[in-house]
């Protein structure tokens, strides 16, 4: 864990390491091609990469199906190419954080296959096992790939708990042998240098001693996981204990992935007379366009509901993690502002709403080049596991084709893992051979190349918010508030520290619109830091006409 000051002056660039750079042109991102690329990310200003899992993995799910945690996996590279990187980056002042991964390992690890043999050897109780109950599975509690979550075998005679794909059996924590595992793993990249973890799925490693069989809704076959398993009684035990023998005095920057977690149940992970983790990820905002099907349903997302979020988070805890995008959601500017007329715009404007925010920011690899969804035509582009079985779901649950694709296409988690667009070569500059994904379409017109000689592009944007991110103390420490909480069109918010002031106001909406200021501003000492129209507003007045998707930070002394 970090000193408070030292953690809060982060930010983060998260790397899909599949689909960042390809150094041999085998058509997968590697290790090598990150190296390649850090003088792109120093110039940009991101202090810390995020790896998504460069373990040894059959790829079921990407690489979140971990088959030896101390093994690269070959696709990727070495661990000498790993110990480069890293060497490479720390010359730069960029940390890496290593994606953990402990709420599951693959099927194929082999603590699984022992675990597997029988009820009796040293890891039998690795992972969750039940008996059948009236000869099926223990509950009816199903996985977040869909499906039910128990799996059986028949050398146990037992089934085993699987919260995702099959073929990602879930660990067993109350296990102190497990836990001690895990702890070693931990050291192990610790010792390789590294800066940070995320740690995927945490609030769902304590699972109930007995399970249950939960109510389910009308025509649902299985109960959604979370409301049994997340925030389980054991799971901040387990928690203090990792930070104990592991975390405890060093410089390791700390995320949880928490999914299903209330403010309240956040504050938990973070007390400070106890830490356990730096940050977290909540997942509220992340629900804002959920409909009848879930996550997997054609709504567009309200403001009002976004902002609500952000408004309540910020006010609820002093200091977060600020996301809209990642490796598990749609693309940022097609999901909150426009891809098309607008793309550059929206872009530049949700950089602000969420650079300028106070926490951590992190930002999802190609947002900064107002990167879009990718629009595959046809299912069969889609590679991503869950992205496959939902569109299935929804054509089981009597949806014609058409409109199950079309949810796909704004929903689906492949929408982020297209290569990034380097430049307008053949494969975008990712690669020389066939990539794994296919490229986004557009990436002849959307790329870093187009990018890094224009002033006025999406990547200049984030360079100078970060910029200016940096060399602003406000920007780090000054509290939040929010501003006009209830308009429709427009997401504001004012930084204090001291005196000072910084205004930050974002237009969500696609039209010109009116914006009036609470009158309790002294608008005359005001001068506008950054904007995505230079010409327009460059004072902040008590009404002001915005531009579709206009963004403006005023400071005001
Ligand atoms: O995601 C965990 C998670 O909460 C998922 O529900 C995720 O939000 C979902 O895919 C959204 O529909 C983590 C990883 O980030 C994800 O890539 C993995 O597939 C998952 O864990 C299993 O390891
Ligand atoms: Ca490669």
């Amino acid at each position: 864990m970090m000193s408070n000051q030292g953690k809060k002056k982060e930010i983060v660039y998260e790397i899909y390491v599949q689909s960042f750079q390809d150094s041999n042109n085998d058509g997968i991102g590697d290790l090598r091609g990150i190296i390649q690329r850090l003088d792109y990310l120093q110039k940009l200003g991101v202090t810390m990469l995020w790896l998504t899992p460069i373990y040894q993995s059959p790829m079921v799910d990407n690489g979140y199906d971990i088959s030896d945690y101390q093994t690269i996996n070959p696709i990727y590279g070495t661990i000498d190419d790993f110990d480069l990187l890293v060497q490479k980056a720390h010359r730069r002042g960029i940390g890496i954080m290593m994606d953990l991964v402990v709420n599951h390992t693959s099927d194929k690890h082999i603590w699984f296959k022992k675990s597997c043999q029988s009820a009796n050897n040293e890891y039998s109780d690795f992972y969750i096992w039940q008996n059948p109950v009236n000869g099926g599975a223990p509950t009816n509690l199903g996985s977040v790939f869909g499906g039910s979550a128990w799996e059986y075998v028949s050398s146990r005679n037992q089934y085993y708990l699987h919260l995702f794909s099959k073929q990602q059996p879930d660990l067993n924590w109350r296990n102190p042998n497990l836990r001690n595992a895990i702890y070693n793993v931990m050291r192990f990249w610790i010792n390789h240098g590294i800066d940070g973890f995320r740690m995927d799925s945490i609030s769902l490693i304590s699972k109930p001693k007995h399970f249950i069989n939960m109510p389910l809704s009308h025509g649902v076959k299985y109960a959604p996981y979370y409301r049994e398993i997340a925030n389980g009684s054991q799971l901040h035990k387990y928690l203090h204990e990792m930070f104990d023998e592991v975390l405890k005095g060093k410089s390791i920057l700390t995320v949880g992935e928490t999914p299903h977690t209330s403010i309240e149940q956040a504050q938990k992970y973070l007390n400070h007379s106890y830490p356990e983790l730096d940050m977290i990820f909540q997942f509220e905002h992340m629900h804002c366009d959920y409909g009848e099907y879930g996550r997997y349903s054609d709504v567009r997302f309200k403001l009002s509901d976004l902002k609500k979020s952000f408004n309540q988070w910020q006010n609820g805890l002093s200091w977060n993690s600020i996301y809209l995008g990642n490796h598990d959601q749609p693309r940022i500017v097609s999901r909150f502002g426009d891809e098309h007329i607008y793309r550059e715009k929206s872009a530049k404007m949700l950089a602000m709403a969420t650079l300028f925010q106070r926490g951590t920011p992190f930002i999802y690899q190609g947002d900064e080049l107002g990167m879009t969804n990718c629009n595959f035509k046809s299912i069969d582009d889609y590679h991503d596991i869950e992205t496959r079985n939902k569109y299935h779901e929804l054509i089981e649950n009597g949806m014609d084709k058409h409109q199950a694709l079309k949810i796909i296409q704004i929903k689906s988690r492949d929408n982020g893992r297209t290569p990034m667009q380097w430049n307008d070569s053949k494969y975008a500059g990712f690669t020389t051979h066939k990539p794994w994904i296919s490229v986004n379409k557009n990436f002849q017109k959307i790329n870093e190349q187009c990018e890094e000689v224009d002033s006025e592009s999406v990547l200049s944007f984030y360079q100078e918010l970060i910029k200016l991110r940096k060399n602003n103390k406000i920007l780090i420490d000054g509290d939040f508030e929010p501003i006009s909480v209830n308009d429709s069109a427009i997401f504001a918010f004012m930084r204090k520290l001291g005196k000072q002031m910084i205004i930050v106001i974002c237009s969500f909406v696609d039209k010109k619109v009116q914006y009036n200021l609470p009158n309790n501003f002294k608008v005359e000492n005001s001068a506008k830091i950054i904007g995505n129209y230079a010409l327009k507003n460059s004072k902040l007045k008590q009404t002001m006409y915005l531009e579709p998707y206009e963004c403006d930070a005023f400071s005001i002394d």
